[in-house]
């Protein structure tokens, strides 16, 4: 197959939701290329501008379909030989799935299994962010060379101007921690580490280290336990729930502190990382899937965190929205808009409502509403709280 039939991933391998979109392509085998790192001078500028003439409008988009809650981001997209322009590692996962057998479907058709496998992929790709990225700019703070590995894959845009990227990037995702729900406690510091690489606090946000360091402990701990009685989340066969699951833990892999103490308290999570990180998912004896009291302590950690969340944020956008608030996310949280005030897990936190969350969660609830009673019933024995999705 030559270069010019392969699609092409438009991201980072510091993105987790790159590392979910390209290990959901190796699944599909859908041959693809990651840019701007293994791209040409000439085609990371051809897809940089696609990038933007799409963000613009000017492109069609080919899938998802987008809301006005909806934003598009800076990675991941995937381009087509035929001029497919697609975005959101979620929505591509269900794209892929109509080229895929229903014994490998990323989203099990299964009505309990797909409804588990999408919630366990909000959960990572709305709450598990924010666990992650702390890890790396906080955790690993003294030894992680995210910055380094941003500037090595665009060296054929910036070329000498490395140095300064990598800089750039580092101070930039560590002014972001707030926003992304790491709020530093007053005067934390870390010793030798330049200021502009301080995990900084935020004058009237409480403090929520704690409460990010504690719910990765307790991730890690129940995936140690139910990988070590089934190769998958779901069981025999890799699905939706893994990759986003991967895409976000896997980030990890490459910051230091955060992966030696995950190989030392979890290390079959660990290895079963590595290996989605560098292989394809096989499908293991007839690859049945088992929706059951293992998954527990998983289903259990989403009630507990994501759908409170979830709720909350979406609570205070549709407040918002009444009071004539237009702008969310980023922007109105760089402006001090939109912001409010709750307690998860007992935590209180201040936060900006995110309008892409919001329109997560109703799309969640949107689906629970569509299950059949039975599967609901089903759902609600292995998950108490699943009634705060009614
Ligand atoms: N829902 C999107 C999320 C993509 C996303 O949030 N990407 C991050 C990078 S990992 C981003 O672009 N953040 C905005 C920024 O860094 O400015 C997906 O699943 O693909």
């Amino acid at each position: 197959m030559s270069r010019a039939q392969d699609w092409l991933i438009w991201g980072s391998e510091l993105s987790p939701y790159s590392l979910k979109l390209a290990l959901c392509c190796r699944h599909a085998r859908l041959p693809h290329r990651l840019l701007p790192t293994q791209g040409s001078w000439a085609e990371n500028i051809r897809i940089n501008l696609r990038v933007e003439r799409l963000k613009r409008g000017g492109l069609p988009l080919t899938w998802p379909q987008r809301t006005q809650d909806d934003e598009y981001p800076l990675v991941p997209y995937l381009f087509g030989p035929q001029g497919e322009n697609l975005y959101d590692s979620s929505a591509i996962a269900e794209w892929l799935d109509q080229r895929l057998p229903d014994a490998e479907k990323l989203i099990p058709s299964e009505p309990l299994a797909g409804f588990v496998a999408r919630l366990i992929d909000d959960y990572a790709d709305e709450f598990l962010l924010y666990v992650v990225h702390h890890q790396r700019w906080v955790v690993s703070a003294t030894d992680n060379d995210a910055g380094q590995r941003l500037a090595h894959e665009f060296r054929s845009l910036v070329g000498p101007l490395r140095p300064l990227m990598a800089r750039h990037f580092s101070a930039r995702q560590t002014r972001r921690l707030p926003y992304l729900f790491s709020v530093a406690p007053a005067g934390f510091q870390i010793a030798g580490l330049h200021p502009n690489r301080q995990p900084p606090e935020r004058k009237g946000f409480p403090p929520t280290h704690a409460l990010l360091e504690r719910a990765h402990t307790r991730l890690v701990d129940l995936l140690d336990v139910l990988l070590a009685t089934r190769p998958y989340v779901l069981g025999d066969r890799f699905t939706l729930a893994d990759a986003a699951l991967y895409g976000q833990l896997g980030m990890n892999l490459a910051d230091p502190s955060t992966a030696k103490a995950l190989q030392a308290r979890s290390p079959r999570l660990h290895q079963w990382l590595l290996a989605l990180h560098s292989g394809i998912p096989r499908v293991v004896a007839d690859g049945a899937l088992r929706i059951d009291d293992a998954l527990k302590p998983l289903l259990a950690e989403i009630a507990r965190i994501h759908l409170p969340l979830m709720q909350q944020n979406a609570a205070a956008h549709a407040r918002f929205q009444q009071q004539g608030q237009r702008r969310f996310n980023e922007a109105a949280f760089n402006a001090g808009q939109a912001l409010y005030d709750s307690v998860l897990d007992g935590v209180p936190y201040c936060s900006v409502a995110k309008s892409f969350q919001a329109r997560s969660w109703r799309d969640c609830r949107t689906r629970w509403q569509q299950l059949p009673s039975s599967t609901r019933d089903q759902v609600a024995a292995l998950m108490p709280g699943s009634d705060a999705l009614s």
